[in-house]
């Protein structure tokens, strides 16, 4: 299994406080090794081995913020 990204646009994301509360819920993920949020692109992106797009979705869901329809 190889390391790989995982990238989700979401537009709530407006400041360091966002940063915060995504990377906490996200790094709890099982095989996250990094996780990156822009806050200028509002993109996420989530760094690991074999990480669920399905677990990601739901733990920034669990911070409280919408990934972009289609993202
Ligand atoms: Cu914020």
């Amino acid at each position: 299994m190889s390391t790989s990204t995982l990238q989700y646009e979401v537009p709530g994301i407006s400041c360091e406080h966002c940063r915060t509360a995504i990377g906490k819920e996200v790094t709890a993920v099982a095989g996250v090794e990094s996780v990156d949020v822009d806050l200028d692109t509002k993109v996420v992106s989530v760094r690991g081995e074999a990480v669920s797009d399905a677990a990601v979705r739901a733990a920034i869901d669990e911070a409280g913020y919408d990934i972009a329809p289609g993202a």
